[in-house]
């Protein structure tokens, strides 16, 4: 990685078009049973590895007047967040305050974050269809709170009918994350009610 930007590469041209692809194919090859957890996990530390390299140099430019905030977390009983990451530092790096609350995170602390920082928003995250329903307790919470923050979710599993069936909006990528977030914040607090 330092070779690669000592040699001129830009730090997000590595993220997308490097190392997105990279655990794309290990993903690929886990599910082709050619990889195992053993090399799964390797590839999970490569990445952290990276990215504490890539943080500061893609957070340099992330200085704006106005930055609404929006609370970011891998939901409850799920552990996989090198992609809620990268929408971390995608949404540092374009104008967002992202209060970034890690992985395995329950509904109740969720909530808390969001009212300890008054949050425009908050962005869950989920790899698994057993965390997914997750996603819906902590909407569900936050609305009993009477919390109207809008919600953004994405995640491998993660699909636009889910989202709308909870009461929350899909993005499908990072790049399209930051598209829903200023979106969102652009058109205020939530109207969106679940879908039975
Ligand atoms: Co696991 N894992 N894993 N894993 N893992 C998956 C998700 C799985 C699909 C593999 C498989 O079986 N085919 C499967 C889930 C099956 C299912 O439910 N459908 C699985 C499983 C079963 C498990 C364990 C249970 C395995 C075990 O222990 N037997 C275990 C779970 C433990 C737990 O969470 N409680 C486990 C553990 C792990 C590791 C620790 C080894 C490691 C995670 C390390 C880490 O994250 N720090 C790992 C990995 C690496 C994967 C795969 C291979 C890759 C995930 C990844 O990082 N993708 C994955 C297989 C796969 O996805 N093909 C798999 C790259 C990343 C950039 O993409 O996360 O999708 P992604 O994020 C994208 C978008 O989805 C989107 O933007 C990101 C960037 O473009 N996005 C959002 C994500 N969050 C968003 C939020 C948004 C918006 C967009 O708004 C807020």
């Amino acid at each position: 990685m330092r070779a690669a930007l000592s040699q001129g590469d830009e730090p997000f041209s590595l993220v997308e078009e490097r190392l997105i692809p990279a655990i794309t194919e290990v993903g690929a090859k886990y599910e082709r049973k050619e990889y195992f957890l053993p090399q799964l996990i390797r590839s999970a530390e490569a990445m952290q590895a990276a990215f504490a390299v890539l943080r500061p140099l893609l957070a340099r430019d992330s200085r704006s007047e106005s930055r609404p905030v929006m609370v970011l977390a891998t939901v409850e009983g799920d552990i996989h967040d090198i992609g809620k990451n990268i929408v971390s530092l995608m949404l540092a790096n374009h104008g967002f305050e992202v209060v970034d609350l890690g992985k395995d995170v329950s509904a109740a602390r969720v909530v808390e974050a969001v009212v300890a920082h008054d949050a425009a928003l908050v962005g869950l995250s989920a790899l698994m269809t057993t965390t997914m329903v997750r996603m819906r307790d902590t909407v569900d919470l936050l609305r009993e709170k009477g919390l109207p923050q809008k919600i953004m979710v994405g995640g491998a599993v993660v699909t636009d009918d889910f989202a709308r069936s909870i009461g929350a909006h899909y993005a499908r990528d990072a790049v399209d994350a930051v598209r829903v977030a200023r979106g969102l914040s652009a058109t205020g607090r939530n109207t969106l009610s679940a879908v039975p």
